[in-house]
């Protein structure tokens, strides 16, 4: 890793509930300064994009390209097929794969490689039917998408993939392979602005938008921040950074506010496979600044020095996790959450792998999941990434459990045999039957008519965790009580997160 990468660490005291108080003033205003914006989608012209291929505006030809709505909804004047664009655009992507094919890294004219947005009216791209695959993807030498500062985006039920930010000499170091929001953090040399030129925070927020499998040399591989992010019902999965924040980089005067957002297999070589969060501590004033907040969200089974999060102390702890899933491995040190942080730590994750699904590349949680019903239904989010209706049940993570609950796969299957001597034996066979997970897995005995029973003194069977494919068997040897006709057991099969299963066997 190169020498000037390493950032100063400064300590100004330690965190306090005054701390937490602020953060969560800043997360108020943040978020009511979105609800606040005017929307001025339904006066402003849709632009329909009608190629999957990356026409240069110039082109006459070949209808209209992605790169030349946006270039038409920012400028307000015609690219390409693209009609002109006029205040607050929305572009509309029909579903495919728009690939990125202009070479020319590190320009910020949205001419050649990323798609660049400078627009301060409001632009809004948006797939025109989410529950197909629509996806962004790089050209494999630069990021996705860029917003410059004072700039403002919103991504709607879409996919980035494929943006790669490769080391190009010094001093021209970036982050942010999938996207990157500049705010009062420039991007090429990850230092803070002049005095007296702040407040140009790029915005970016993003809905049921999945960004995976980016590639950063430098610090954000799913997505960079220095800007203000906000993100609901998002994946951000599969994506990798050599210096840390293999998901999320938020630094210096970044901010980031997800709700239901699901961070989870990514990686780093140096830093944080999941969030890295980097404040600029040597500010005499007091910006929202170097902030992450997660609600109702997992940041769990990324893989790095720091697996889900790390963060530099500043002015205050930099990292707010309101009920969060956050993998045993991670060193909640490392992580500097807040005091008020609530967070459940878990081994397994319980999501399926990325794949694709109703149009979107999601992790679906999986039976057993350790983020199902983790939030009170207050909290919930009306759908989930999916658009699915999450009603009052809500679990953490971009899209819900969907499957029988209290989880059923849970099987108890006995077997009985009549021993010569007047004994019974019993087999009682648990199985988990498809994908998932059952804690805490227990069998117990309850018969009121055997006189005894082998092991002696043992009617209940820890069997810890089971998982699919291993069968665990339990052995009960039953001698009924001398002149009961009818003599029965009753094996009991329990397991934190399954339904309760019970089988009657007749022992006589
Ligand atoms: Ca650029
Ligand atoms: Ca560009």
């Amino acid at each position: 890793m190169r020498g000037n990468l390493v950032v100063p660490i400064y300590r100004f005291g330690t965190g306090s509930k005054g701390a937490g108080l602020f953060r969560s003033i800043v997360l108020v205003f943040l978020t009511l300064s979105f609800l606040l914006t005017p929307s001025t989608d339904s006066r402003a012209a849709g632009i329909k994009v009608t190629t999957t291929s990356d026409l240069p505006a110039s082109a006459t030809n070949g209808g209209c390209g992605l790169r030349q709505a946006i270039q038409a909804a920012q400028t307000n004047q015609s690219a390409g097929g693209c009609h002109p664009g006029q205040g607050a655009d929305k572009v509309l992507l029909s579903p495919g794969n728009y690939r990125l094919s202009i070479p020319g890294a590190g320009e910020d004219n949205n001419a050649t490689g990323d798609l660049d947005i400078w627009s301060n009216e409001g632009l809004t791209v948006a797939a025109g039917n989410p529950r197909r695959a629509t996806t962004i993807t790089g050209n494999g030498e630069d990021r996705v998408l860029h917003v410059l500062r004072d700039a403002r985006l919103t991504l709607t039920g879409l996919a980035v993939t494929g943006g790669r930010i490769t080391d190009r000499g010094i001093n021209q170091f970036e982050s942010g392979a999938g996207i990157a929001v500049e705010g009062d953090q420039v991007l090429v040399t990850d230092q803070p602005l002049p005095e007296g030129s702040y407040s140009h925070q790029g915005q970016l927020r993003i809905d049921r938008v999945s960004v995976f499998g980016n590639t950063s040399d430098f610090f954000g591989g799913g997505i960079f921040t220095g800007g203000d992010l906000t993100a609901t019902n998002s994946t951000v999965a599969g994506n990798h950074a050599k210096a840390g924040g293999g998901g999320i980089a938020v630094t210096a005067f970044g901010n980031l506010s997800g709700t239901n957002l699901t961070v989870s297999a990514n990686s780093s070589e140096a830093g944080s496979g999941g969030v890295h969060v980097d404040e600029y501590p040597l500010r005499h004033y007091m910006p929202p600044a170097g902030m992450a907040v997660f609600t109702d969200s997992i940041l769990a089974g990324n893989k790095g020095v720091t697996p889900d999060c790390f963060a530099l102390f500043g002015f205050r702890y930099p990292i707010e996790l309101n009920r969060v899933l956050l993998s045993s491995a991670q060193d909640m040190a490392k992580c500097q959450a807040t005091e008020e942080s609530s967070t459940t730590r878990v081994g397994w994750t319980g999501l399926s792998p990325l794949a694709l699904k109703s149009g979107a590349r999601v992790m679906t949680p999986l039976p057993g999941s350790p983020a199902v019903l983790k939030a009170p239904s207050r909290s919930c989010l009306s759908t989930d990434q999916l658009a699915r209706r999450r009603g009052n049940r809500c679990d953490l993570g971009a899209t819900r459990y969907q499957g029988p609950f209290p989880f059923t796969t849970l099987k108890l299957k006995t077997t009985r045999t009549a021993n010569s001597p007047g004994t019974t034996t019993v087999k009682a066979k648990v199985t988990l039957a498809g994908p998932g997970r059952a804690f805490n897995t227990r069998i117990c005995l309850t018969a009121k008519t055997i006189r005894s029973f082998k092991p002696a003194g043992k009617r209940c069977h820890n069997l810890g965790t089971t998982k699919p494919g291993t069968p665990e068997t339990v052995t009960y040897t039953l001698e009924p009580r001398p002149g009961s006709k009818t003599a029965r057991a009753t094996l009991k099969l329990t397991a934190t997160n399954y339904r309760t299963r019970t089988s009657a066997v007749r022992i006589r």
